[in-house]
């Protein structure tokens, strides 16, 4: 059976806050922090107990090999050699962020009746350009089944994967339809998904054209902070939870919607309740947005939309006048929200049927239990952006992920970067 599956990625022991992302407000304003990889991947492994405690189907990715020394080479420079800056473009833990990992298209939605999944070339930003062989070489592990269909990124234009993807569906397992948001400009910031790069993912994933839409992000959601349209629009089900401000023509989307999806639901925040500014640092939109066994639409929001007044005064309304979102559980991802990353850049959606999967990717309580001694025992406490280079530092990094995968039983992942 279809079921949808939470895949989160562990946070890598290298987790660093070196001010990488232009456009990513958190990221630059944490710039040069201390950052503490093992709470911050502690935090990512108690959100998947939250999400398994919902009754939902869980999955991991494991971090990726650092530093990056293959990508290094290609720049003519060894790691130790490398200035500070390129250093810390090639141990950021940035692929802890699954929703950019790839984007997906279940069975029900593509022509061959195969879950298509196109890894995300991530070129805009060069700590994350280096991301996608080891991703590729993880989603061909994970997704080997004939049941699946793994791409290699799409060239040349600029792809982020399922932060820039919404997917509305009556249910998991029954054909929906597929928005594609991508950016034009964004004034002093770059717009990371181009319009050709979703056209070619919706190519290759052979979906249907009329069941497919293209919308531009709005570029006052871009200048305010909006990297991705994840930070401030989500979908499920039948729901599409949005900020007024996400799109450039909102009312054409909500149309085609409408026409499409029976029943569907469109939950509108107005600027006027929450500002994009309190919905970009509150991450409101980047919550989880799942349905339960019982059929609950449920929000899984950080725990900033709780300290967010006037995101907690929406929240309140919304649940008090029995709207579509039934119920909000809030997760501390403290850690990973200083680097722009809430719970829903923590996870990359997949509906299929969980018996595909390869099952060292899924996960229970018990796995999650060994996870944790493991990244007790081998994460470091704390980094400083500035001595990521610092030998003894790089040592912890490589033997604390060599262990989980040897945890795993995934240890042939050990050189795919
Ligand atoms: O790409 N941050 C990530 C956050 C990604 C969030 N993902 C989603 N919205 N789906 C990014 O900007 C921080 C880099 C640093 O400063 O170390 C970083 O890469």
């Amino acid at each position: 059976m279809i079921r949808e599956i939470n895949f989160d990625g562990i946070v890598g022991p290298s987790h660093n806050y070196a001010g990488l992302s232009l456009g990513n407000l958190a990221s630059s304003r944490h710039a040069g922090h201390v950052s503490r990889p093992r709470a911050a991947a502690l935090q990512g492994i108690e959100k998947m107990r939250a999400n398994l405690a919902l009754g939902l189907a869980q999955g991991i990715l494991v971090p990726q090999p650092r530093p990056a020394t293959g990508w290094l080479a290609s720049l003519g420079v060894t790691f130790d050699d490398a200035e500070p800056v390129l250093a810390a473009n090639a141990m950021s833990a940035s692929s802890m962020w699954a929703a950019n990992a790839a984007t997906v298209s279940p069975a029900p939605d593509t022509s061959d009746g195969r879950c298509h999944l196109t890894v995300a070339n991530l070129q805009t930003m060069p700590h994350r350009s280096h991301e996608w062989r080891a991703t590729l070489a993880q989603l061909r592990l994970a997704f080997a089944a004939p049941a699946f269909t793994v791409h290699a990124p799409v060239p040349s234009f600029g792809d982020e994967g399922a932060a820039n993807h919404m997917r509305l569906a009556p249910s998991h397992g029954q054909p929906g339809v597929e928005i594609f948001v991508y950016g034009v400009s964004g004034g002093p910031f770059p717009a990371r998904q181009h319009l050709e790069a979703s056209k070619a993912v919706a190519r290759l994933h052979r979906l249907d054209p009329d069941r497919t839409y293209f919308a531009a992000q709005s570029d006052s959601a871009i200048a305010a902070g909006a990297f991705h349209n994840d930070v401030v629009a989500v979908a499920s089900g039948r729901v599409l939870f949005a900020h007024e401000q996400a799109f450039a023509d909102k009312a054409a989307l909500f149309d085609w919607c409408e026409a499409r999806i029976d029943g569907f639901e469109l939950v509108e925040v107005a600027a006027a309740d929450v500002s994009l500014g309190d919905a970009i640092t509150s991450y409101l939109f980047n919550s989880q947005l799942v349905i339960l066994e019982d059929g609950t639409t449920t929000l899984v929001a950080p725990t900033e939309c709780a300290e967010t007044p006037s995101v907690k005064a929406w929240i309140d309304r919304h649940l008090a006048s029995n709207g579509a979102i039934r119920r909000v559980e809030y997760v501390d991802v403290r850690q990973s929200m200083a680097n722009g990353g809430g719970p829903a850049c923590l996870r990359l959606r997949v509906q299929c049927d969980p018996v595909e999967v390869d099952p060292r990717f899924l996960v229970d309580d018990a796995k999650l239990d060994r996870l944790e001694k493991v990244i007790e025992a081998h994460w470091p406490s704390e980094a400083h952006s500035g001595a990521i280079q610092d030998p003894a530092f790089v040592q912890t990094v490589v033997a604390a992920r060599r262990t989980l995968l040897a945890e795993l039983g995934l240890e042939t992942l050990e050189e795919s970067e």
